[in-house]
């Protein structure tokens, strides 16, 4: 690195640790380059000079590559065949296709003869003073009891079970249970409501569902059975019958019971052997769906499969955060997240890691229950979302500091651009100038962490997402597909595959290849703008598409304005993102009535309801503004840049507005702004 190539005299060195950059917001500043110290490389797993060789073998022969680091996983057969991919025409991806595993017993079996007494799971619930240690043996048992429960109700390989859950170590022994018997899992953000629930019931056609009686978080019980039977009915009208549903017994609250359907997981349990052979699955074979929003209306069902997710997973976990045998790890993501997924559950127990479940939020029962759960448990890598960061900032440092933290080795973040301010704050006050950030930037879609710092190994700047891991080809292209070389701003795009990567939309294979290799011929498209300084480092801009980023969850704006118009007295909606202090971006609804109807606060608060009850609390509107046109091309089209501007209150910027089909109704929409400055 340049930073790092004139070492001798001090204040050389100094100065050398400061450069101006273009940041992720497009303006110029000063970033303060954090050299690797000493004490993060000296028993560092990968060191700059493995990374730049790793990386170079691994794009020049991935065969050889992966056909090595497939290995660190066990195989019921091994592969003879390593990669046979295409992002051509029908795009194909398929990664040790001939070989044969199953991920519960990667995850679980193969750790017994070392760690049967070593704590998989750590579980920190809502209220401090619940906790409870899972060690791998009592693990083993729990999976293999609730997928003899599964098999019992007819469950079985290749069919669809939807995890509907709080974070309690349940579900994860429902995700591994799946993976066991081969069935695979659509685990869905227990912050949904049902009408998004049974969407995704619906379009994975499935029958069986594992809930809890209520989740709890701050203090705050969550219907999920409720919900559940409710999402049923709905699924039911829409074609697809539930046969069975597990609940987990969590508070003890009250919910309705259909007695032919329902049964009690600590009932069911009690009836099998807490033995279960797991399943020889093929490579391929489909491992979980995992929906997330894209440009449209219609939630996407991610498919991942089964062994190159599990290789890239656990190689990304113990790499990127430098992972040690005995390592304490808390990554604070729920779940019903792509984050959760990979780095609660499948990355850290493929590599015998101990893994930290945390229940509850960020803020309570006080604003320094992240730091006291670290000072409690000695966690020593600690991985968050900007959103929380940024939240707890503002709440002042005093809660931060009188916490020890001194167990703390590497931090790291994801979810959405995180902004230098943040991250100054997250190095100097959470990790006392003393540990690294990784800053790692991924997708639900591509499974695990492509652009990342490795701690041992990558000078850090604040912001960046630096360099990409092995075997990732990142490229910026402009407008129109020309690929960009060195210093540049553009669309992000990968050249070639990754076991990681998804291989399809469930059920839309043609939907998967329009969505994201139909852009630029021959690579796959991630949405995200992204800029390349001049050490090769790349700054992610933010979504390109309609999909705007609200606390690190993707939200796509079709989907609110799927939801708002869905409401009797709204005719037409356009909604986009704004820059939000807390959240990253917020949402800014553009909302057209009804012929006769009249705006009032009234109708504001019930479309804010509306919504949320569609989708979900994260859904949540920030601003609504009434207006009586939008701005339309003369096709018809919204012309979304003026939206953007005006909820951004910078509409002296708006641009082109001669195309428009009434150029009056921007008045209107500037006079009634809800964002005035
Ligand atoms: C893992 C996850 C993916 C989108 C992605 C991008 C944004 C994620 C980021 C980041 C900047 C990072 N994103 N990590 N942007 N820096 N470190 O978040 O998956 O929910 O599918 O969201 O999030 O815009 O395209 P997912």
């Amino acid at each position: 690195m340049r930073a790092n190539s004139r070492p001798p005299r001090r204040d050389a060195a100094r100065r050398a640790s400061w450069q101006l950059v273009l940041g992720g917001n497009g303006k110029m500043s000063e970033v303060h380059v954090h050299r690797v110290q000493p004490a993060w490389k000296k028993n560092a797993l990968i060191d700059n000079d493995t990374y730049l060789k790793w990386y170079a073998d691994s794009v020049k022969n991935p065969d050889k590559f992966w056909g090595k680091h497939g290995k660190r996983i066990d195989w019921f057969k091994p592969y003879s065949k390593v990669k046979n991919t295409s992002f051509d025409g029908k795009v194909s991806i398929k990664w040790f296709e001939d070989g044969e595993t199953n991920v519960s017993w990667n995850c679980i079996d193969r750790h017994l003869k070392k760690r049967s007494d070593q704590t998989a799971i750590i579980w920190e619930g809502d209220n401090p003073y619940d906790d409870r240690k899972i060690t791998y043996n009592e693990l083993y048992a729990h999976v293999c009891r609730l997928a003899n429960v599964m098999k019992k109700h007819g469950v079985r390989k290749g069919d669809r079970v939807t995890i509907y859950m709080p974070m309690i170590p349940e579900a994860a022994y429902a995700m591994l249970a799946c993976t066991r018997i081969g069935a695979i899992h659509s685990v869905v953000f227990g912050g949904f409501s049902p009408d998004a629930l049974a969407g995704r019931i619906d379009d994975c056609k499935s029958s069986f569902v594992i809930t809890a009686d209520e989740g709890l978080r701050g203090g705050k019980p969550i219907p999920l059975k409720d919900n559940t039977d409710k999402a049923i009915e709905i699924a039911a009208k829409a074609g697809t019958k539930v046969e069975k549903v597990v609940v987990v017994r969590r508070t003890g609250g009250k919910t309705s019971w259909v007695a032919e359907r329902d049964v009690w997981y600590h009932e069911e349990i009690a009836t099998v052997k807490a033995e279960c052979k797991p399943e020889k699955m093929k490579a391929e074979d489909p491992l979980f769906i995992l929906y997330t929003s894209g440009s449209t209306g219609k939630p996407k069902g991610v498919l991942h499969t089964t062994a190159g997710y599990l290789v890239y997973v656990s190689m990304t976990h113990q790499y990127v955060f430098d992972y040690h045998d005995g390592d304490i790890y808390w990554c604070t993501a729920d779940v019903g997240w792509v984050t959760g997924h990979s780095y609660i559950v499948y990355g850290p127990l493929a590599n015998g890691a101990t893994t930290l479940m945390f229940e509850g939020v960020p803020n309570y029962p006080s604003q320094s229950r992240f730091w006291e759960v670290i000072d409690k448990h000695k966690v020593n890598i600690f991985y968050t979302a900007p959103t929380a960061l940024r939240a707890l900032m503002g709440a002042g440092d005093a809660h931060v500091t009188r916490t020890s933290r001194k167990s703390l080795r590497v931090l790291g973040t994801v979810g959405e651009p995180i902004n230098p301010e943040a991250w100054e704050w997250y190095f100097n006050v959470v990790g006392n100038g003393k540990v690294p950030i990784v800053d790692t930037w991924w997708q639900t879609e591509t499974g695990g962490i492509l652009i990342t710092p490795l701690p041992g190994a990558t000078p850090l700047k604040a912001g960046s997402a630096t360099r990409p891991f092995f075997g990732v080809k990142p490229q910026l292209v402009d407008g129109d597909g020309k690929m960009l070389d060195g210093v540049a701003s553009g669309n992000l795009c990968i050249a070639d595959s990754w076991p990681g990567q998804m291989r399809t939309v469930y059920g839309d294979h043609e939907r998967f290849v329009q969505t994201y290799f139909s852009t630029y011929k021959g690579k796959y498209f991630t949405g995200d703008g992204c800029r390349r300084d001049d050490d090769g480092y790349y700054w992610i801009t933010g979504r390109v598409d309609d999909v705007i980023n609200v606390s690190g969850h993707r939200m796509g704006t079709a989907e609110v304005e799927s939801a708002l118009v869905s409401h009797e007295k709204v005719s037409e909606a356009a909604v986009v993102g704004y820059p939000h202090d807390i959240k990253g971006q917020g949402i800014y609804c553009y909302v057209t009535l009804m012929a006769g109807e009249k705006p009032n606060e009234e109708l504001r608060k019930e479309l804010v309801a509306h919504v949320r009850k569609d989708i979900g609390a994260i859904a949540t509107p920030d601003k609504i503004q009434f207006a009586p046109g939008l701005p339309k091309t003369r096709s018809g089209k919204i012309m979304r840049r003026i939206l953007r501007k005006i909820a951004e209150d910078d509409f002296a910027a708006l641009g082109d507005t001669s195309t428009l089909a009434e150029p009056a109704v921007v008045d209107d929409l500037i006079a009634n702004r809800q964002n005035k400055r």
